[in-house]
């Protein structure tokens, strides 16, 4: 019999197509996300983060073995540990994607899926993290889409008997068909070939985007600000599970700008200019900043688009030089009414000249919770008013600020449709119990936050279902321009409630109930769930 050994070498072949076929498609999808988190400055790439979650997902005692074992290369092996991986389970999807594109498919979608819950693990709050997993897997989709067919012309079906009304032999026939499987072959490892250098390419360029995150991170690891991080006044948090911190810690921060590339900016590169209507134009380099001495202050940002209930909102210790001691030195001209900030990717915001000239402390802040901001959060500078929503505010990576009039100049979202003022509104939160749920009758704690930004909080009042409003109980409050917890203790009673909250301000005003949308200058309404008591 012929075809007995044609058949034992085809087997062999037909795994190293499909396994090559799997490896260049996974390069290439891996290779694209590694070039968008590099050309965004993200602080880890997929590949990474999967890394980072397995040694997460590791038990620590196997880490401290391999640590100690390897020492300080032990990064290094275990993101080439995790590509090895990535390849071995790629191979396979590859040779599976010769019986089923489709089953293929669903292999690298959920790897897919691996890669974005480790990304989605490891940083906060910017949908713009999910690009480059998403884009790798399209792209390894793509490549399989293309290479898997090109794989399967190239192998030569499997060989038959003739059946006994065919005519026996045709030595042409079969000739012709193994050069057009060479052909095709030929073909396949040309297009495999130039797919792994373009993964070579676009990986490496990515890398080397990369490059400036890691400078920057490596510049501010070695700053030594002269500030501790404060643990947050014990009064004011009522450790209640389920309320969102008083402080809120950096990792957990809300984040919100435009900027899909972070700007990395060294230190030592930064430098913010105040002009304008200013009688003495000054430049202020980081050093500047650290030789004037940080303030601290506890304050709450909140994003006008943060809807009733909403978690846009969060507060920090920040520590900064305060910006109304600059203007000062400058000489705003008394005409002036505004100022408008930039930020190093040209993002702009309108800011009340008063809100960063009174007493508040509005500041050229560079850290956050006793730490250098993080590139994220405006690394190396960002601006900080207490009562003022972020848009009109809040510009992180600040490098100018011009003192003008509301009359002549629009920025960045009052261009699109937002107003120019943006006070921050009072409002309230309620955190526990979480809307939906079921409790036990008897006493339920209802608690969450409020906040009056520069204003104060004077009192939190509960209706449960359509009874009396009653007073929550405050926790303390350290400072007027951070948010403050409140509790209260529920007898509940069997039956589906409804509980709203409200908050009245050291002003007088009493939160309305009237429900407002988020446009043009943020929402109002009352925070209001559901609950069923049992
Ligand atoms: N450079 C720049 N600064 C910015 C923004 C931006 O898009 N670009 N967004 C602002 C908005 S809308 C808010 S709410 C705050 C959010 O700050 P955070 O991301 O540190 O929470 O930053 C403000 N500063
Ligand atoms: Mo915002």
């Amino acid at each position: 019999m012929r075809t007995q050994p044609a058949l034992a070498s085809r087997r062999p072949t037909r795994r190293w197509l499909g396994a090559l076929v799997g490896v260049v498609s996974a390069a290439a999808g891996l290779a694209t996300s590694e070039l968008v988190s590099g050309a965004f400055h993200q602080r880890v790439s997929p590949v990474i983060a999967v890394s980072e979650s397995v040694i997460r997902l590791t038990p620590g005692w196997v880490i401290e073995h391999v640590i100690s074992l390897l020492g300080h290369r032990d990064k290094p092996v275990l993101i080439t540990l995790t590509l090895l991986g990535l390849a071995v389970v790629s191979a396979l999807v590859g040779i599976l994607s010769l019986r089923s594109i489709l089953a293929a498919q669903g292999v690298f979608m959920a790897m897919g899926v691996v890669l974005v819950l480790a990304v989605h693990a490891r940083l906060t709050s910017s949908s713009a993290i999910y690009i480059a997993p998403v884009l790798g897997v399209v792209v390894a989709l793509g490549v399989l889409a293309v290479l898997a067919p090109m794989a399967a012309n190239a192998l030569p079906a499997a060989p038959r008997e003739p059946a006994p009304w065919e005519k026996p032999g045709r030595p042409k026939g079969r000739a012709d068909e193994f050069e057009q499987h060479d052909l095709s072959r030929r073909r396949l490892l040309v297009a495999a070939a130039a797919v792994a250098v373009g993964a070579v390419v676009v990986g490496g360029t990515g890398r080397v985007l990369a490059h400036s995150r890691a400078a920057v991170e490596a510049a501010r690891r070695k700053l030594k600000l002269p500030i501790a991080a404060r643990p947050a006044p014990v009064s004011a948090d009522l450790k209640i599970r389920g309320v969102a911190p008083w402080m809120t810690g950096v990792g957990d921060f809300y984040r919100i700008d435009t900027a899909l590339a972070i700007p990395q900016i060294l230190p030592r590169d930064w430098q913010v200019r105040v002009h304008g209507m200013v009688d003495r134009e000054i430049t202020l380099t980081y050093q500047d900043l650290l030789d004037r001495g940080l303030k601290e202050a506890w304050i709450t940002l909140c994003c006008v688009s943060n809807p009733v209930g909403g978690g846009l909102i969060s507060n920090a210790q920040w520590s900064g030089v305060r910006i109304a001691d600059v203007l000062a030195e400058a000489g705003v001209h008394p005409d002036a009414d505004a100022v408008l900030s930039t930020s190093a990717d040209n993002w702009t915001a309108g800011t009340p000249l008063a809100a960063l000239t009174d007493d508040r402390d509005a500041m050229f802040a560079v850290a956050m919770n006793g730490e250098p901001l993080t590139p994220e959060h405006g690394f190396p500078v960002r601006m900080v008013v207490p009562g003022l929503y972020g848009y009109v505010s809040a510009t992180k990576w600040v490098v100018d600020l011009e003192v003008t009039r509301f009359d002549r100049f629009s920025a960045f979202w009052t261009d699109r449709g937002w107003s120019a003022n943006g006070p921050i509104k009072t409002e309230s939160r309620i955190d526990v119990p979480s809307s939906g749920s079921n409790v036990k009758a008897g006493e339920v704690i209802v608690a969450g936050v409020a906040w009056a930004q520069h204003t104060g909080i004077d009192k939190v009042e509960v209706r449960i279902g359509a009874g009396e409003w009653v007073e929550a109980k405050l926790a303390a409050e350290p400072t007027i321009d951070s948010w403050r917890q409140w509790v209260y203790r529920w007898s509940a009673t069997p039956g589906r409630h409804e509980i709203a909250v409200r908050a009245t301000d050291t002003s007088g005003y009493t939160q309305t109930g009237d429900r407002v949308d988020v446009v043009p200058n943020g929402a109002t309404g009352w925070d209001t769930i559901s609950v069923q008591v049992s």
